[in-house]
């Protein structure tokens, strides 16, 4: 076991990174910095949750109609303050803003354009279970000039980083730049990120499902045989599958890449007679997408790999498949009818 507090802090980890790269900048590592201010910011949000005023909604909607809660605008805005001033940015888009945000005018302009969920999962925030903040990072094809919103309708593969926070028993980043995935903890007292988990693979098979069951009926049949077929035993295949399911993409997702298994958001039948996924492309599964292939494991949309898949919109929605890649593989085979 580690000693505590002696693991290399997350900046460090980023000098490291930046010295192997002849070709870096350093503008990667101010802009992850930022983020690491803004994810303590927001973990020492939560942290205090049920003492202060911060619990429960704005009052206002986003563009998916959903109630905003007021640790979904703080969680946004201190990203946005925090990243909007870096001079490594040229736009920033998130869950919760209809539009692209670009950068105001007081500000140095970069090349790079950052996308997140700011607090995912926030529906769990007020029964204190975990939340996270997912991100991806693009670098701009065109430019320099004003930003249009063809150039962040980019596809997975076209990332150079992402990765999440997971405010949890403890709060860790995860993220990846292209060259393998790390965990960083946060030490409470020192303040700093850690490196606790370096180089993370997700097993090649698992043996867990996480899935929100309640809308099997929902689901086309596909989809339940899949899920019939998890629960069926057969020990030499080590069925059945455990069912574990948070209800937040970062903690279901980070659980099944230690231990191995599937996280699926199926397209359902529930609000129309197109079945549809729930999960955002750009802002929840391209960039979970991104982490998990560079972890050793799958993602995708049932039929396509996810990093693979044109956004038409900022805001589209997409159904996800996600965790250990035999497991990936078998469910794609069932929707294919196989
Ligand atoms: P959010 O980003 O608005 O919190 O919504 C996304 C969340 C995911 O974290 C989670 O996997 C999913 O929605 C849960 O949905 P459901 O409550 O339908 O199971
Ligand atoms: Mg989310």
């Amino acid at each position: 076991m580690k000693a505590p507090g002696f693991g290399m802090t997350v900046t460090e980890h980023l000098l490291r990174e930046q010295r192997q790269n002849p070709a870096a900048t350093g503008a990667f590592t101010l802009l992850l910095n930022e983020l690491v201010m803004a994810a303590k910011l927001i973990s020492r949000e939560i942290n205090k949750a049920g003492l202060v005023d911060i619990y429960g909604y704005t009052g206002a909607e986003n563009v998916y109609g959903e109630q905003v809660r007021k640790l979904d605008e703080y969680s946004h805005q201190t990203l946005v303050r925090r990243m909007v001033h870096t001079g490594q940015l040229c736009a920033i888009a998130s869950e919760e803003d209809a539009d692209l945000i670009t950068i105001p005018s007081q500000y140095p302009v970069g090349e790079y354009m950052f996308l997140m969920d700011p607090l995912d999962g926030s529906s769990n925030i007020d029964v204190n279970t975990s939340v996270g903040t997912i991100f991806s990072i693009h670098r701009r094809s065109n430019g320099p000039g004003p930003v249009t919103l063809d150039e962040v309708l980019k596809k997975g593969t076209e990332q150079v980083a992402a990765g999440y926070v997971i405010y949890g028993s403890s709060t860790m980043l995860v993220y990846t730049t292209g060259q393998g995935v790390n965990g960083f903890t946060l030490h409470p007292s020192l303040g700093e990120f850690l490196l606790s988990h370096e180089d993370l693979r997700i097993p090649a098979r698992g043996k867990i499902y996480s899935v929100n069951e309640g809308n099997y009926q929902y689901w086309d049949e596909p989809v339940r045989r899949y899920v019939d077929h998890l629960k069926t035993p057969d020990p030499a295949s080590g069925r059945p599958y455990t069912s574990r399911y948070i209800g937040t993409l970062v903690s279901d997702f980070h659980r099944n890449l230690m231990k191995g298994g599937i996280f699926m958001y199926p397209a359902d039948h529930k609000d129309s007679k197109k079945p549809h996924g729930k999960l955002r492309l750009l802002f929840e599964a391209s960039p979970m997408a991104y982490v998990i292939e560079k972890a050793g494991g799958a993602a995708s949309d049932g039929r396509r790999r996810i990093l693979d898949i044109e956004p038409e919109s900022l805001h589209d929605r997409v159904p996800l498949y996600i965790g250990s890649p035999e497991d990936v593989a078998e469910a794609e085979r069932f929707l294919r009818g196989e």
